[in-house]
């Protein structure tokens, strides 16, 4: 009896003891951004609040640079739970989840804040839902500015300028199927293999906000910058579902809470980048080039009639439009 009685005890220490210990994390999170890059800097934020809010419990560290692979092999992981979290562009998702794709159409958001609207509603709540049956927690949307095209040699001035260049775009269909369109060669691949492949003469151009064009140093070897402003597809935080599963949903609720709160971090440091990536460029003597851009807008009639054919994308096309 007496023996019985201590060895519930014992146990009952081990298991309080287990559940201390498991409950104590470190959440690592990847970025192919430098320090100092807002994502990567809301990410840490997110950190601050979320190791407060547990008393020190749960942390994330941000893992930058790459340091753990190109966006399309750290989606892998993170789906496999080899990382926790990821902050990723939208584009990279395209082909896993579907929904996606509507965000990156191009020329759709009217504005910032007609993005904005549509990420902090009902539609960006139906979006990052649809991470999960692919392993993944959808947490948060971030900014990511205007996507511009940049060259090498020949500015792009016009349309039909395009033709026939070899642009570097992100591994996605939509992407592939936006430069046809444009009348360009689109020639997908990470990231970190853009600034190289603008040097040897592998692609004539790519395209990307300023702030990325910026700390990429591609300004460097891509001189020629051209507003066409044709995406403002949004970053996209995410967690692997693996590792949300071990939270507690106390615990989940801090961290979701917390990544909604970092992206009004997140969009002062955004807006404050964007202005001094841009100053950055200019001053380096970038050769920045402003255009038509209804031009470019009407030739992308067969990327929406390639992309919005289910209901269910004719439905949120319809429903992001009708933002006011
Ligand atoms: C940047 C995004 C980053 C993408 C990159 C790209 O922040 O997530 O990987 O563009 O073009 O703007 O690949």
């Amino acid at each position: 009896m007496k023996f019985a009685r201590s060895l519930c005890l014992a146990l009952g220490f081990a298991l309080a003891a287990g559940t201390l210990h498991a409950q104590e994390v470190t959440l690592r999170s990847a970025d192919i951004h430098p320090d100092g890059y807002p994502t990567v800097d809301a990410v840490k934020y997110m950190g601050q609040l979320v190791s407060e809010r547990t008393s020190g419990r749960i942390k994330i560290e941000v893992t930058n640079n790459a340091a753990l692979g190109q966006e399309k092999d750290t989606i892998e992981q993170t789906r496999f739970g080899v990382i926790d979290m990821n902050r990723v562009n939208a584009a990279p998702f395209n082909n896993l989840v579907p929904q996606t794709v509507v965000l990156g159409l191009p020329f759709l958001f009217r504005s910032t804040e007609h993005m904005h609207k549509t990420v902090d509603g009902p539609i960006g709540e139906e979006i990052l839902a649809a991470f999960e049956p692919h392993g993944l927690i959808g947490l948060a949307f971030y900014d990511s500015g205007a996507r511009s095209f940049y060259t090498t040699k020949k500015p792009i001035e016009k349309l039909e300028d395009l033709k026939g260049m070899k642009i570097r775009v992100q591994q996605s269909d939509l992407w592939i199927a936006m430069m046809d369109a444009f009348g360009a060669n689109a020639t997908p691949m990470p990231f970190g293999e853009v600034y190289s492949s603008l040097e040897t003469g592998v692609v004539d151009g790519a395209e990307n906000n300023w702030p990325s064009y910026e700390s990429s140093r591609h300004f460097e070897v891509a001189k020629n910058y051209t507003l066409t402003e044709h995406s403002l597809n949004p970053e996209i935080l995410v967690m692997s579902k693996m590792s949300w599963d071990k939270l507690s949903p106390d615990d989940q609720k801090i961290v979701k809470e917390a990544a909604k709160e970092s992206v009004g971090k997140m969009r002062e440091l955004w807006q404050a980048r964007e202005k001094a990536s841009e100053e950055t460029v200019r001053a380096a003597g970038v050769n920045v080039i402003t255009v038509d851009k209804a031009a470019f807008a009407d030739a992308m009639k067969p990327v929406y009639d390639k992309f919005v054919t289910d209901p269910q994308m004719k439905d949120l096309l319809e429903r992001i439009r009708a933002i006011n």
